[in-house]
């Protein structure tokens, strides 16, 4: 049997799409360079121009799953990252935004078959925020490195063949994004099962 895991060499191949929310980007743009910063020690170009990062930008941290599951979905990154800062005030609007984020981010991956990270910093205040993009240590680095090492490990996993989600639909005729997995479009196992 062996052991699988991610590595963090041999970058120069890898792709990755950054989505980015907008909104509180006083934090939000710490985490983007944290993020940058890590991948380029790395060896991997930033370039927006270059062919290894795309740069995906929207307005708060609600709109980042539709976006980043439609990166998924084109199959041309290794990782999504998602980067956004979700900050509770004296509304309920946190718990409602921090939560479907949550939920979103996790079903584009999981629908996908594509590593989607998790890069949404949820603080009670705008300092604790800031701690987590710079002012103690920057998060935004520890998110690059969650792509890199799932990027790296998905290659490995899928190189072992049968992976179902290269049956998944083209992006033009995925399902409406529900929150959960579309079963009926998952592969039918039944028979590997039974072989
Ligand atoms: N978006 C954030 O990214 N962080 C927040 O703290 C936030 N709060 O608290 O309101 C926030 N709201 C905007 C939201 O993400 C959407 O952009 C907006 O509701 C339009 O859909």
């Amino acid at each position: 049997m062996a052991v699988f895991e991610g590595t963090f060499t041999h970058t120069e191949s890898l792709r990755f799409a950054i989505v980015i929310g907008r909104f509180n980007d006083l934090v939000v743009n710490k985490l983007l360079e944290g993020c940058q910063d890590c991948l380029k020690r790395h060896g991997v170009d930033i370039n927006p121009h270059g062919s290894q990062v795309d740069f995906f930008w929207v307005p708060g941290s609600f709109e980042i799953p539709l976006v980043a599951r439609q990166a998924a979905l084109s199959h041309r990154y290794d990782a999504v990252i998602c980067l956004g800062a979700v900050i509770r005030g004296q509304t309920p609007h946190f718990d409602f935004v921090a939560g479907e984020v949550a939920k979103g981010i996790a079903a584009a991956a999981f629908q996908t078959g594509v590593p989607v990270i998790f890069g949404v910093v949820t603080t009670d205040t705008m300092q604790q925020a800031l701690e987590r993009a710079g002012i103690k240590s920057n998060l935004g680095w520890n998110y690059a490195m969650n792509a890199l090492e799932m990027g790296t490990l998905m290659r490995q996993v899928k190189g072992l063949g049968g992976n179902s989600y290269d049956l998944l639909p083209t992006a033009s005729a995925a399902p409406v994004l529900s929150g959960e997995p579309n079963l009926a479009l998952a592969p039918d196992v039944s028979s590997q099962e039974m072989a």
